[in-house]
């Protein structure tokens, strides 16, 4: 699809008003973000370029290993298997968004919105960040976000394609969840948006093999300027390829755009080969190091993670002394969820894991921050 133009501003809003009825605000004006939101990017910067970084956990409050937060129960408020190893939470939490573009009231892990929105602003009211992904169903087949079977789903939300005004309606209701991240005194709470995450593999709908070049950055140019259109100013950008990328041309392949990126990132997963989990992390990290230097940005590990933790010393051993060896400036490290109905889908910490105690040596490094650490972070 090259040379196929990307949406103009005046398209999008007059789509983002017809289809209105939320509570984001529409506009032309070029949106200036919140001084929150400046704060928050200026501190991931001032936390990399000072040697340390935040321990980072997906989901970490609204479920762990042995408990779900959320049906409803009081008792599961302020819990987090973080915390109760180490007493404090993440410096980040990630959540992810998938399905708040059907409007469905939970996602598909069956984490209710609403118990979301609170968290994020329980979040950020302990001096914490949040990060949010987005493994959104696939718009043309009805499949799941992995559902890549037919290679015209980007095409067809783009400007022009069958899809594309549905998918206008179903950016409305993110926009909306963004506009709704509000404190009690009315401060719009900064996220780290990273959408269509890992794109360097072909595993999700907007991947490698399943689009062009073309139609990837332009799929993220309509996101960006839709959210725009909506008057958000409580958003950053994450940029998060898998560890594909082997040189800062692969890595900026379909790289959209300095204008529109905040965060550089990667994901990598450790399997059953240590030593090439280590080596490669290492250069996955000198990688998006170099790339963020390059470009002005933040660069960070944007999920990671050893399924089950098997090994116990492997915070401080693995993770902790990986990063400390490539030693490059990185604002993050988030590990991936501890599922509660999927016995062995863990990757953070929690009581009676055999690795509990190197978390608790690994939480204890001055480097490795948490929520606390982050709101005394200049
Ligand atoms: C995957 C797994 C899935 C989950 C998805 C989105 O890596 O954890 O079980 O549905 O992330 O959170």
């Amino acid at each position: 699809m090259k040379g196929k133009k990307i949406i103009s501003l005046m398209t999008v809003v007059a789509l983002a008003l017809a289809a209105c009825g939320g509570k984001s605000t529409p506009t032309t004006a070029p949106v200036e973000r919140s001084a929150e939101t400046v704060q928050m990017l200026q501190k991931m910067q001032a936390i990399a370029a000072s040697g340390s970084y935040m321990f980072g956990h997906q989901d970490d409050v609204v479920y762990g290993h042995t408990w779900n937060g959320c049906i409803g129960d009081p008792a599961f408020e302020g819990r987090s298997d973080t915390k109760e190893v180490c007493g404090d939470y993440p410096g980040i939490i990630g959540f992810d968004l998938g399905r708040l573009e059907l409007g469905h009231d939970k996602n598909l892990d069956g984490v209710p919105f609403d118990k979301m929105r609170r968290e994020i602003v329980a979040q950020y009211e302990r001096g914490g960040m949040t990060t949010l992904s987005w493994h959104l169903d696939n718009p043309l087949t009805g499949g799941d976000a992995w559902d890549y079977s037919n290679t015209g789903t980007v095409a067809s939300i783009l400007p022009g394609g069958e899809k594309h005004e549905e998918f206008i309606a179903r950016m409305e209701r993110v926009a909306n969840f963004f506009a709704s991240l509000v404190t009690a005194e009315g401060v719009h709470v900064p996220v780290l948006f990273r959408p269509w995450h890992e794109h360097t593999g072909s595993w999700f709908w907007w991947g490698q093999d399943i689009c062009t070049t073309e139609q990837y950055k332009a799929l993220w140019r309509m996101t960006y300027d839709f959210m725009q259109s909506r008057g958000l100013d409580n958003l950053l950008w994450a940029y998060g390829p898998g560890a594909e990328p082997h040189t800062l041309d692969q890595y900026f392949e379909r790289y959209p755009g300095d204008d529109i990126v905040d965060v550089l990132g990667f994901d990598t997963y450790q399997g059953n080969d240590r030593d090439f989990y280590v080596q490669d992390l290492e250069r996955c990290i000198l990688l998006v190091a170099d790339a963020a230097k390059a470009h002005g940005k933040v660069a960070a590990i944007t999920e990671t993670g050893y399924e089950g933790t098997p090994d116990a010393q492997w915070w401080t051993g693995t993770l902790g002394a990986t990063i400390a060896h490539a030693a490059a400036p990185i604002a993050y490290v988030l590990v991936w969820r501890n599922a509660w109905d999927k016995p062995g889908h863990h990757y953070g910490v929690y009581p009676g894991h055999e690795s509990e105690q190197d978390f608790l040596t690994f939480s204890e490094r001055p480097e490795v921050l948490f929520a606390s650490d982050v709101k005394k972070a200049k």
